[in-house]
């Protein structure tokens, strides 16, 4: 929750859109006839929609115009830069993308046809990914003589492992969907047009989440993951001592008992 929100929303870049169904907040990528491609324009849009959320939102959806989540880096807009300005431009897609991963909401990404290099980046930025049968991942930064740069070595070995992220940028090689899901790269694995809908159902429960969890989740539980396991321990502890003690906790447990809540269920 360390984000202002400001209103009225800054107007987004022609290659982003934004909707508010309820109090889902959905940002759409919008240029599919560059296949998605992120210049510093959109970054800094994705940067601005997730620093300015409406206060309704509880939760946010990415998905994608047309047949590709994103080609990655604008390639186009690679051109000669110093090394400082490299530095600068690589620091600018971790600033837009933490605003992603520890903002003031959980994120559902919804992955369709490439998720390639810079388009990887910002998924795996997102909490919770739902690919598509016909998505596909690839981080062939080798091949154009670059190397990632939106945060791909930090997050992309967390999740599945640094041989395969090395093997992937080594080998340039294209991993479908179904091998992402059983490694790890995608929670969901659901049918070529099925994704939003999978998104948007998810983040319905989550929205239905107390907010105290919610931001547990965000912003402790990584931290926790990656603590030594002595501090680990003593920050879940105080954690939960203060999810456990907020009146919603209480609302919800109250319910279980008196059987007015919901089972678990599966679904
Ligand atoms: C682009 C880009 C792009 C497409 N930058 N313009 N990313 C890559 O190395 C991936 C490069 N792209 C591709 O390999 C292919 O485009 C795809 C496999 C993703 C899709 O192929 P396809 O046949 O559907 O589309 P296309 O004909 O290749 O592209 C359609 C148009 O999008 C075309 O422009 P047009 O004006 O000729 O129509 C392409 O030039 C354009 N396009 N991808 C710019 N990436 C923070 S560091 C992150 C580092 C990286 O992300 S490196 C990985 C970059």
């Amino acid at each position: 929750m360390d984000q202002t929100e400001h209103t009225p929303t800054p107007a987004l870049p022609a290659s982003l859109r934004a909707e508010l169904r309820g109090d889902i907040a959905i940002l759409r990528l919008a240029r599919p006839e560059k296949r998605n491609a992120l210049n510093d324009t959109t970054i800094l849009g994705i940067e601005s929609f997730f620093a300015t959320l409406p206060a309704a939102a509880k939760v946010a959806v990415i998905a994608a115009d047309g047949d590709n989540f994103s080609a990655g880096l604008d390639l186009s807009e690679l051109s000669e830069r110093s090394t400082v300005e490299g530095v600068t431009h690589s620091m600018m897609w971790h600033r837009a993308f933490e605003r992603i991963e520890f903002g003031r909401v959980p994120v559902v990404s919804v992955l369709n046809g490439a998720v390639v290099g810079g388009g990887l980046e910002l998924a795996c930025a997102t909490h919770i990914r739902v690919a598509e049968e016909n998505a596909y991942y690839a981080l062939p930064e080798g091949q154009r003589g670059i190397f990632v740069g939106g945060g791909a070595s930090v997050r992309v070995p967390r999740l599945i492992g640094v041989a395969r992220m090395a093997d992937m940028m080594l080998t340039g090689r294209r991993i479908d969907a179904a091998s992402g899901y059983a490694m790890g790269l995608s929670q969901y694995l659901v049918a070529p047009g099925e994704g939003l809908a999978k998104a948007l159902d998810l983040a319905a429960r989550i929205a239905a989440n107390a907010p105290i969890t919610n931001f547990a989740v965000i912003h402790a539980l990584p931290r926790i993951a990656e603590a030594d396991p002595r501090q680990g321990f003593m920050m879940e502890s105080l954690m939960a001592a203060v999810a456990q003690g907020s009146d919603d906790a209480k609302d919800r447990l109250r319910a279980f008992l008196e059987k007015r809540a919901k089972k678990v269920t599966e679904f």
